[in-house]
């Protein structure tokens, strides 16, 4: 296939300021007229060819300047017009039929649960009308949609609503007006019969916008949620960014069928429905907790994203590192802080670390690509959302917001570089960004090592960085880490020092720019205990030589809550590693009772948040262990030495635990708030804990039964599942939930995720089964992604069987899916990344899968991308 690269960028010879579309829709036969207002740019020979990109497309009549033109050649991806007009500008008139019923790739103009809606990031508006299907054209559109009426009273497009009435054979029309130049990727439309959540909000300027929600009818009660979390995303981006929203209507809608979280076109965002309904009895607090960080991020995308835009595909961290920045602070407001942000390095090490660490490594500005939709990845989202917090870190907060007051004052209008976004904090800092604007460009996880001593006052840490290796990259340049830090006296207050040479240090912050350096802290008075990368200020790998007494200190006195929290999880990690590889050796676990006396001060310490709390007694995953183990993993060791420790945990505190556990039963209304999250998520993490006890079926059958919200249900049923599966308990407990929720497939997504990730190789024949359940569907990606993506990506030891029986299954099930919806197979092929991790046997397995995939006649690019590079 095609590959795409950074350095071939030339902007278009030809402009489209303006376009006009009319829609007249039908299932099957739907007519798009593209009006477009062609320009071509100064200089740019008149002989030049009009290239218009198309996919799919079935291309039924062109005008130029109104009369039909000949002179082109048109294939379903391309259109390439010849002999035109000589003047600067011309109108181009493109008619096309689309045939939305049968569109199952959910790109471009689609229907789901009978509503027309479209998706046209990246590459989807090519798949509605030939175009330059490229961020960097910007256009005012003005969008016509007809239909009948019964079958769509709602006609949605971006912007204001500007005309609408009735047409002949019962149909109708409106019409919308965008007066803000976009790219096609922000088009969007949507037409069907929905109900309505209204609300307004009134700007600080003043500006009164009518807000909806749209959803199914008689859902609109579940959208109150969301309604609220947009309201105060509105008022947050205007109090700390200052940014104000800049259209009379700002519209959501939830569909049931759609690839992504959901999308910021301009003035009507269409969310996955996953993302939009909450209530107590449908959703949990970690929906809750999404729906109100997602709502925020495609709000924020309105200035990140909409009115400043990308140049090219290359630069798509541009709005997303930046708005997942964004809508992280807001969440960090919204709720606690320290939690938020141990959730966010926790998601970050599951998700960016192991892409980082892998074949399918690319630096968060990829430079080449052969399918752009396989670049949504955590690293392109997440590691360039933490680039923008060590930007914030480097700046400090007044400079960082300078900079980016100049970004929206400069570029307001315009489709931007990398390049562009650091220019701005150059400007406003007089700092040089060079060596930082790597962490653009180079991929792979930085490691340090750092080795401190101490003798007569002087605090001495030898640094050392490396950056390893990452497929295309074998050399790597040394990068700017910015490493916050705290050095702890023994009565656990921070000690001072007097100066400190070798390197800089800026407040709290080591700036690591070389290789290796030995930095001295003089004046300090006692040998400090090292809290190193607090609130996770740069995402690297640390190794510190740190006696696991400094690591019980830490995990009792860091002020810094991350601190505590990194301090206690590597002790658990390193407590299970050891067990891992006691398991392998065939001998008996064994661990420190100082670790178990620990979770039980930590549970108890009512100083901590109960959410704060949760997160620290929350053993690291299998997934997280096979990562730090880093080689040669057998998941059925990992699974039994971390079954293990939560035993010992469990029986040295099972008192304790067991009165916490009541102690923090909630009986007051529900609140889906972050307090009242957190008490719930203790309490749940306990539970897990006293279910291995004898008693413990009788314990999450009671949580089960006496579950009055759908965190708790799905708590008391997930422990019964997972720690007694197969037990008339667990099995009585699914049935029950099956049966009150049969008509709800966003509940029962969470009731496929609950079986598929049972660990041991059972899994896979559970999974088979659950494919022909009524509520599955292969055309639906969250029934897809809970069934095969939690099982795939959250089952180590039954996705990873040692006898490759789970691989082939899945290869085969991707290869299936792919026919249909090549996005979502890719992504779910991902989870191969890891593969040269395995144990060799498993490995070959895992190879030959990869293998069969990449020789699937007819395969798509996107999966053929994945497995390739997988493999390479
Ligand atoms: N732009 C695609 C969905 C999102 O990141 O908001
Ligand atoms: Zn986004």
């Amino acid at each position: 296939g095609q590959v795409f690269r950074l350095e071939d960028y030339r902007p278009s010879d030809y402009l489209i300021p303006r376009t006009h579309l009319t829609f007249r829709l039908d299932p099957i036969r739907t007519i798009v007229i593209a009006d477009l207002t062609i320009e071509r740019r100064a200089g740019v020979d008149p002989s030049a060819p009009l290239i218009l990109d198309g996919d799919d497309l079935n291309l039924k009549r062109i005008e130029l300047d109104g009369i039909e033109h000949t002179a082109h050649e048109a294939t379903p991806e391309r259109l390439v017009l010849k002999d035109l007009p000589e003047t600067a500008q011309f109108q181009l008139t493109i008619e096309t039929e689309l045939e939305p019923d049968r569109n199952k790739a959910l790109m471009g103009l689609y229907r789901s649960n009978g509503v027309y809606c479209t998706q046209c990031e990246p590459e989807g508006f090519r798949r509605i009308s030939y175009f330059l299907d490229r961020p960097d054209i910007l256009s005012v559109y003005h969008v016509r949609i007809e239909a009948p009426r019964a079958e769509a009273p709602l006609l949605l497009s971006n912007g204001n609503p500007v005309d609408s009435g009735e047409l002949d054979n019962s149909r109708h029309f409106a019409e919308w007006h965008d007066p803000h130049p976009k790219p096609s990727y922000l088009f969007a439309l949507v037409a069907g019969d929905l109900g309505c959540l209204r609300d307004s909000f009134t700007t600080m300027g003043g500006r009164k916008v009518d807000l909806g929600i749209y959803v199914e009818h008689g859902k609109e009660r579940l959208a109150a949620y969301a309604m609220d979390a947009l309201k105060r995303s509105m008022r947050w981006d205007e109090e700390v960014f200052g940014r104000e929203y800049d259209l009379d209507v700002f519209n959501i809608v939830a569909v049931s069928d759609f690839n992504m979280g959901a999308m910021e076109n301009k003035g009507l965002n269409i969310f996955n429905d996953k993302y939009v309904l909450a209530d107590e009895a449908t959703a949990t607090d970690t929906d809750f907790a999404n729906i109100e960080a997602i709502i925020a991020h495609e709000y924020f995308h309105n200035w990140t994203g909409n009115r400043i835009t990308c140049r090219d595909w290359f630069q798509l961290c541009l709005k997303e590192g930046l708005t997942v920045f964004r809508d992280h602070e807001f969440s960090a407001d919204q709720r606690s802080r320290g939690v938020k942000r141990i959730a966010e390095v926790r998601a970050l090490k599951a998700l960016q670390f192991p892409e980082d660490q892998g074949p399918l490594a690319h630096p968060v500005r990829p430079r080449r690509y052969r399918e752009i939709n396989n670049f949504y990845t955590a690293t392109v989202y997440e590691k360039g959302s933490e680039v923008v917090r060590m930007l914030a870190t480097i700046l400090g907060r007044e400079t960082f917001r300078a900079g980016m007051d100049l970004y929206f004052e400069r570029h307001d209008g315009e489709a931007c570089t990398i390049e562009d976004f650091l220019k701005v904090f150059e400007d406003v800092s007089g700092r040089d960004l060079s060596q930082f604007g790597l962490w653009y460009n180079q991929s792979g996880t930085p490691n340090l090592t750092i080795k401190p001593s101490y003798e007569a006052g002087t605090l001495t840490l030898e640094i050392e960085q490396s950056v390893p290796p990452t497929p295309s990259e074998s050399r790597k340049r040394l990068m700017h880490i910015p490493l916050a830090f705290g050095l702890i006296g023994s009565d656990g207050r921070e000690l001072q020092w007097s100066s400190a040479e070798g390197g800089t240090v800026d407040g709290g912050v080591i700036h690591v720019r070389k290789r290796s350096q030995k930095l001295r802290f003089h004046g300090v008075a006692e040998r400090p205990v090292l809290s190193l990368n607090r609130g996770f200020s740069a995402p690297v790998t640390l190794a510190v030589e740190q006696r696991p007494e400094d690591l019980i200190f830490l995990a009792r006195h860091d002020s810094d809550p991350f601190g505590r929290w990194q301090a206690f999880n590597t002790l658990l990690t390193e407590a299970l590693i050891a067990a891992y590889r006691c398991v392998l050796g065939g001998k008996a676990t064994v661990f420190e009772d100082s670790i178990a006396r620990l979770a039980g001060s930590i549970a108890a310490d009512d100083d901590l948040e109960p959410a704060y709390r949760a997160l620290a007694i929350t053993l690291p995953s299998e997934a997280d262990i096979a990562r730090d183990i880093g080689k040669d993993i057998d998941p059925d060791a990992v699974l039994v030495a971390r079954k293990a420790l939560v035993g010992f945990i469990a029986g040295a505190n099972r008192d304790s635990f067991h009165a916490l556990y009541q102690h923090l039963h909630d009986t007051g209304p529900f609140s889906p708030d972050a307090a009242a999250a957190g008490r719930r998520a203790l309490r749940n993490v306990l539970l897990g804990y006293l279910a291995r006890s004898n008693d413990g079926t009788d314990i999450a059958t009671s949580h089960f039964t006496h579950a009055t919200n759908m965190t708790d249900l799905i708590a008391g049923m997930g422990t019964l599942a997972h720690e007694h599966p197969g037990s008339p308990q667990a099995r009585a407990a699914l049935a029950d939930f099956e049966r009150r929720h049969a008509d709800m497939p966003l509940a029962m997504d969470k009731w496929f995720q609950i079986q598929a990730t049972v660990p041991g190789e059972h899994a896979l024949e559970t999974v088979r089964t659950l494919m022909r359940h009524p509520s599955f569907s292969i055309d639906n990606p969250n029934r897809v992604r809970s069934l095969m993506g939690s099982f795939s990506a959250g089952n180590q030891s039954g996705f990873h069987r040692a006898d490759g029986a789970a691989y082939l299954f899945f290869a085969e099930a991707l290869m299936d899916i792919d026919k249909r919806n090549p996005q979502l197979s890719a992504r779910l092929a991902t989870a191969f990344r890891s593969w040269r991790s395995l144990e060799p046997i498993r490995q070959e397995k895992a190879r030959q899968a990869l293998v069969s995939m990449v020789k699937m006649p007819g395969i798509s690019v996107d999966l053929g991308d994945i497995a390739e590079r997988s493999l390479a």
